[in-house]
């Protein structure tokens, strides 16, 4: 295994599940075009950016927006979407995360956050857990949605680390594309087939034996 200097992390999907939300809320604006939204579509949603999220979604509906509507669009959505995480605390962390950035923390490891999103900030804000990121890399800061892999190469710069010497914590297959397009080690989190790109699969943060990070930062 490869040392790492750097740990960036994914958002939706790695340190806290909003994806249920953003598919709410999708699903709320496709069904204003008169498509019912699935779980399937919402899939090739997860980490890529909402411009295109709505785009993939006018797409699959065969239907067109004018594109001040579109813009209009996208404000309802997220309007709906920043209604339904306002009751995100600090007990909707996934299990395992607060203890793993401690952990970075006690060993003077730099983390950054690498997210399509721009609610990043505000989410991090509700889980507590701004105080561990040294740096926040979100859809603010990039122009370029995964798998595109500026969102990272940012991330890295501002740690003032090379992107060989950064892993990445994800769980879209365009999470997983933009890392290695960025040069960087991967942990796949979720389903191994879709991430097969990536470089180690767990299921989840929860299942990653303390062991496989001291062995990252060669402290075993
Ligand atoms: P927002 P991540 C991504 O977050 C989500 O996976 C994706 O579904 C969403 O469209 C995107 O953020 C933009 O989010 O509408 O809040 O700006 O996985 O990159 O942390
Ligand atoms: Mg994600």
């Amino acid at each position: 295994m490869k040392t790492a200097q750097a740990f960036i992390f994914d958002l939706d999907g790695v340190i806290v599940d909003t994806a249920h939300y953003h598919f709410l809320s999708w699903k709320k604006t496709a069904s204003s075009f008169g498509y019912h939204l699935t779980e399937a579509d919402n899939e090739q949603l997860k980490g890529v950016n909402r411009v295109v999220s709505l785009e993939r979604i006018l797409e699959w509906a065969n239907h067109r927006l004018e594109p001040a509507v579109f813009d209009q669009t996208l404000i309802d959505k997220n309007e709906d979407y920043l209604k339904r995480i306002q009751s995100i605390t600090t007990e909707d962390a996934l299990e395992g995360v607060p203890e793993l950035l401690s952990f970075l923390r006690q060993e003077e490891i730099p983390v950054a956050l690498g997210s399509a999103s721009k609610n990043a900030p505000l989410i991090l804000k509700y889980l507590e857990l701004l105080p561990y990121f040294q740096a926040l890399i979100d859809g603010n800061q990039v122009s370029k949605s995964k798998p595109d892999p500026e969102v990272f190469l940012k991330g890295a710069e501002a740690l003032g680390v090379e992107p060989q010497d950064c892993i990445v914590f994800e769980d879209a297959a365009a999470g997983v594309a933009a890392a290695k397009n960025a040069g960087m080690q991967v942990v796949g989190l979720g389903d191994a087939e879709v991430l097969d790109a990536a470089d180690f699969h767990f299921k989840s943060i929860a299942e990653i034996p303390m062991d496989f990070y001291k062995q990252l930062i060669n402290r075993s």
